[in-house]
């Protein structure tokens, strides 16, 4: 965005991306012998958006060629540890906890991270109107547009800036941060500019109660229950930063009105309705009034301070088991707040959360923004690998020792020991798993461990491939996966379901839908099918009723979720598209394709039906919100190579539609090998979405491997 005051700008040439046991850090060297001591990689280039200065490569006359092109180059952005890592922004809110986090705890800010979260967050301001959305491509809204208003100023940034001023007055027009969601409010509450009594209660109690209660916290979807366990204690502390000018200034630029007149207990539930995702329900409105007249004036100071204690205790563990990275980029920086608020300056974990929290952060060409979590490499490793294995790429010399050290990535984070007192955390098996991002933060995702279990595989049973992960080790792999099955044959997230969804009648944060359990989801269910599918066809004997019956009913939930118009609604990506590549592969693992299935037929139809007249399919991310397919303006790289994918999953015999689309593929690929950025490919909580820059690359790939399998050199 053009601005009248130009910002400054480090020197792009001095960051450095380091990766250690997996945790990736970005780091600006100060000093010249630090520049001659540690040369830019290439990786470290393409994702600051520098010349890169790879070789256009020799065109490509087949699909094989478009795909073995399109690995040449990814292959350079392999990092030494042997992962791919990347951008993962989007959600707009992180920065804004990660930052007053920094606030609260008289942390000081990096000179360079000041400049470039500067620069980011007004490379990304509404072009038309200047405030922030929930995500990158969302509508301004008040939860995006305050918190990130109030990051500026945290930096320094002057409120007669241009950019505040506009930014400002869009909040204006939205009606002020009186109209902040439940999260919103907390942050604002944290940092003095926002009373505490507006805010629905939070209350730790919950967390005493007896574990057969059907809606006790522990029940809840993972990251649900992480962020409110921090927040429940900082609410009971009511602790807000003590003011300060900047305070008072902040408290009359966020609001319409003269802070000193807003009756904030009467605001409780005012939100501006361009931020509602998912309205209170009348239940969780009668329960805010009681749990406030609890915490006002019914709950016992020994009980207050008992459920503390508790509280703290959990928020403890999850520092310990997470190696302090915690679960995600929300309960890192409220654990840091509350670890502070209890320890203090000197504390080992206030010091921790500091070193962990820079795992979160991440540089490009707009400035530094704040990842999703702390990394994607295990998944986006796992799934290169198999994308390398469609090919029939692996056996290339050139691609050999690319491979092995992708191979070591993996066994090394693979996680292989359980959660001390596992049951008094609440915590999932997780010996034997794979996280999404690396083995420190610890947390089993059903998926991640499948496809990190499919790449082991694949790769151990090449020829010439070392064995590094042992047989015992992928059996515990197995294992893991074999606790998660729900009744109703799918797969979820990070755990089995552990209370039905009428608990989504007490989701206070307004902004998300479905956040608070879990569900079985066709991308999760299919990905375990085939890991345990191919962990069978090398190990007949292991617990191999138990996986043939997993498997068929794990089949009959793929079925039973298919919509009537033949599609699957996508949790995790944008959208259709993507369930549909899952569920159809789900379906060939049992034989049912085109040929001879009704389902797979109707599927296909549905994708053939949204095809779009350049060849490709393009869908936005609207369609995750809607929870209707709604097409993008433009077709899309990412979306194309998973409906190519899908109609080959499911065998459709005719191959001019798939054909276009794999020439829109090709059309797009750029001489060195590469696939441009196009839309948001991501999603979560179905309003808010988030980047997977490697899947263009990853799954384009792929798909012309596919496609030059089953078709090339066979006419
Ligand atoms: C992710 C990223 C990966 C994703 C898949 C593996 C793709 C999916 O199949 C299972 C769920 C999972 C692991 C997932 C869950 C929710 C995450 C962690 C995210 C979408 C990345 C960011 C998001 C997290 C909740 C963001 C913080 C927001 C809160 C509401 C706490």
């Amino acid at each position: 965005m053009a601005t009248a005051t130009a910002l400054p700008k480090t020197d792009y040439s001095r960051w450095r991306l380091k990766t250690h046991e997996g945790r990736q850090t970005w780091h600006y060297l100060e000093t010249d012998e630090q520049l001659a001591a540690w040369p830019q990689a290439t990786y470290d280039k393409y994702h600051l958006g520098l010349d890169t200065n790879l070789p256009k490569l020799p065109e490509a006359s087949t699909a094989l060629e478009a795909a073995r092109n399109g690995l040449r180059f990814f292959s350079k952005l392999q990092l030494p540890e042997g992962q791919w890592a990347c951008e993962y922004g989007g959600p707009m809110f992180l920065l804004p906890g990660l930052i007053i986090s920094y606030y609260v705890t008289n942390t000081p800010i990096p000179e360079p991270w000041r400049i470039e979260i500067t620069n980011y967050l007004c490379a990304r301001a509404n072009p038309v109107d200047g405030g922030w959305g929930l995500h990158i491509e969302g509508e301004s809204s008040v939860f995006g547009t305050s918190l990130n208003y109030v990051v500026l100023r945290i930096l320094g940034m002057d409120p007669d800036h241009p950019v505040a001023q506009k930014a400002r007055n869009r909040l204006h027009e939205l009606g002020g941060a009186l109209g902040s969601p439940h999260w919103g409010k907390f942050w604002l509450a944290l940092i003095g500019c926002y009373s505490w009594e507006g805010m629905n209660p939070v209350p730790p109690e919950m967390w005493c109660l007896p574990n057969w209660v059907p809606f006790h916290p522990w029940r809840w979807w993972v990251h649900t229950r992480q962020v409110y366990l921090p927040m429940s204690y900082m609410y009971s502390l009511k602790y807000s930063h003590p003011e300060n000018d900047l305070t008072r200034s902040l408290r009359e630029e966020l609001y319409t009105q003269d802070y000193a007149s807003i009756q904030f207990s009467q605001h409780r539930n005012t939100v501006a309705p361009l931020d509602i995702y998912h309205p209170h329900s009348p239940i969780l409105d009668v329960a805010n009034e009681v749990l406030t007249m609890w915490g006002n004036w019914a709950c016992p100071k020994f009980v207050q301070s008992y459920a503390r204690r508790h509280v703290y205790d959990l928020i403890c563990r999850e520092d310990e088991n997470t190696l302090y990275c915690c679960l995600g980029p929300v309960n890192n920086p409220l654990n840091f707040i509350a670890r502070y608020l209890t320890e203090g300056e000197g504390s080992h974990a206030v010091k921790m959360h500091r070193e962990t929290l820079k795992e979160f952060l991440w540089m490009k060409h707009e400035g530094m923004l704040m990842n999703g979590t702390d990394g994607v490499q295990t998944w986006d490793t796992s799934f290169l690998v198999q994308a390398v294995v469609e090919c029939e790429l692996t056996q290339e010399a050139e691609f050999k020792e690319m491979l092995i050290k992708a191979l070591e990535f993996l066994e090394n984070q693979q996680i292989r020991e359980n959660c001390p007192e596992m049951d008094k955390c609440y915590r999932q098996q997780r010996k034997g798993a794979w996280a999404f991002s690396k083995k420190s933060q610890g947390y089993t995702v059903s998926d991640c461990t499948a496809e990190g279990l499919k790449a082991v595989l694949m790769l151990q049973t090449t020829p010439d491939m070392p064995k590094l992960v042992s047989d015992r080790r992928c059996m515990d792999a197995v294992d893991v996966m074999l606790t998660m099955q729900n009744a109703d044959g799918g797969f979820a997230s990070y755990e089995p379901i552990r209370a039905g969804s009428w608990l989504e009648h007490l989701n206070a944060a307004e902004v998300f839908g479905k956040i608070m359990v879990e569900y079985s989801y066709p991308e999760c269910t299919t990905a375990v099918v085939t890991a345990l599918a191919l962990f069978r066809e090398h190990f007949p004997s292991y617990r191999s009723h138990e996986i043939e019956s997993t498997i068929r009913r794990a089949i009959g939930f793929i079925k039973s979720a298919q919509r009537a118009d033949g599609s699957w609604y996508g949790a995790w990506g944008i959208c259709f598209n993507y369930a549909n590549m899952f569920a159809l592969e789900s379906l060939a693992l049992i034989g049912e394709v085109w040929e001879n299935s009704s389902v797979a037929r109707k599927a296909c139809e549905f994708i053939l039906s949204k095809q779009m007249d350049d060849g490709g399919w393009g869908e936005s991310y609207l369609s995750s919100v809607k929870g209707e397919y709604i097409h993008h303006k433009h077709s899309q790289v990412v979306n194309t190579a998973w409906a190519c994918i899908a109609l080959m999953n499911a065998k459709y015999p005719h191959k001019e539609p798939i054909e276009r689309g794999i020439n829109l593929l090709r059309s797009r690929q750029q001489q060195n090998g590469e696939w441009l950025q196009e839309a948001i490919e991501g999603v979560f909580n179905k309003s808010c979405m988030i980047s997977y820059p490697n899947y263009k690359n990853v799954f384009s790939i792929k798909a012309l491997g596919m496609f030059a399998r089953h078709y090339e050199g066979k006419e």
